[in-house]
């Protein structure tokens, strides 16, 4: 494995990347199993105050292990304030976590349970710092809105995203995905837990406030299946499918998680 070919394979994945980047066995890593017996309700979160805007989603792009849906993040066109953040976070892009099938996916786990998959909408703390890239190396610098997928209804919202893979098939691929709102991929309940946690692949950054809403939404089967179908090879290379993403719990090391409810 070197610095450019993390994965999750068994030789380039998570059991892997603690070689080249030791932080993977720090103190603020993530995922981590949400236990609720252990949660701290606090009366004193605020709520979420969630502003996003279908303007500043701009494109879609097949990152090889991935695929980003990518918000213009000049001004804070799409943010994110309140409930345990200080300030105004501003939407960077969003992305799924799957794996090889709808069994198994999620990163997060509560009591131990997974989900078929999980929604992370990124943001960085665009009144402290410039850039993501900045922002990711502080401890304030990031906060993760999280949402899990299960199996069940088609979901409309979703399809729109799903429509599009078929135009980013390979690595590298990248197409216009405009006027979305990503408030359609928010649950109805807005009650969540939070805690202070890491990016969960590489660099593993520990800069992120993770915020992770109780209910998940409903994704068809065949949504869920369309996420495997992207490739992680790009044009004319073998095929090779993204049959999985995730990285599993990782120690909470006294870490408190807090809910909103
Ligand atoms: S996550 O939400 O904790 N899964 C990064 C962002 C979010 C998470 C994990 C990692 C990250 O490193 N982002 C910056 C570097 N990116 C480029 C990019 O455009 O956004 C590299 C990458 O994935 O491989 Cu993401
Ligand atoms: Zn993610």
């Amino acid at each position: 494995m070197s610095s450019l070919n993390w994965g999750y394979e068994a030789s380039n994945g998570p059991e892997q990347w603690h070689k080249l980047y030791p932080i993977a066995q720090g103190n603020f890593q993530s995922p981590v199993d949400i236990k609720t017996k252990e949660v701290k309700s606090d009366e004193s979160l605020k709520s979420l105050s969630i502003n996003y805007n279908p303007a500043s989603i701009k494109s879609i792009v097949n990152i090889g292990h991935s695929f980003h849906v990518i918000s213009e993040d000049k001004e804070d066109i799409s943010a994110v304030k309140g409930g345990p953040l200080k300030g105004s976070y501003r939407l960077n892009q969003f992305h799924f976590h799957w794996g090889p099938s709808n069994e198994h996916g999620s990163e997060h786990t509560v009591d131990g349970k997974t989900y078929s998959a999980e929604l992370h909408l990124v943001h960085w703390n665009a009144e402290k710092y410039l850039s993501f890239a900045e922002a990711s190396k502080n401890l304030d610098g990031c906060a993760v809105l999280t949402v899990f997928l299960k199996v069940g209804g088609a979901h409309p919202g979703l399809q729109k995203v799903v429509d599009a893979l078929s135009l980013i098939r390979t690595k590298g691929k990248q197409v216009a995905f405009t006027n979305f709102d990503p408030s359609s991929l928010l649950p109805a309940s807005k009650d969540y837990w939070t805690y202070i946690g890491s990016l969960t692949h590489p660099p593993l950054l520990e800069c992120v406030t993770w915020i992770i809403f109780k209910e998940p939404i409903s994704a068809s089967a065949d949504q869920l299946n369309k996420f495997r179908s992207l490739l992680a090879s790009g044009e004319g290379e073998k095929e090779c499918p993204i049959l999985s993403n995730y990285r599993p719990p990782q120690p909470l090391k006294g870490r408190e998680i807090q809910a909103s409810f």
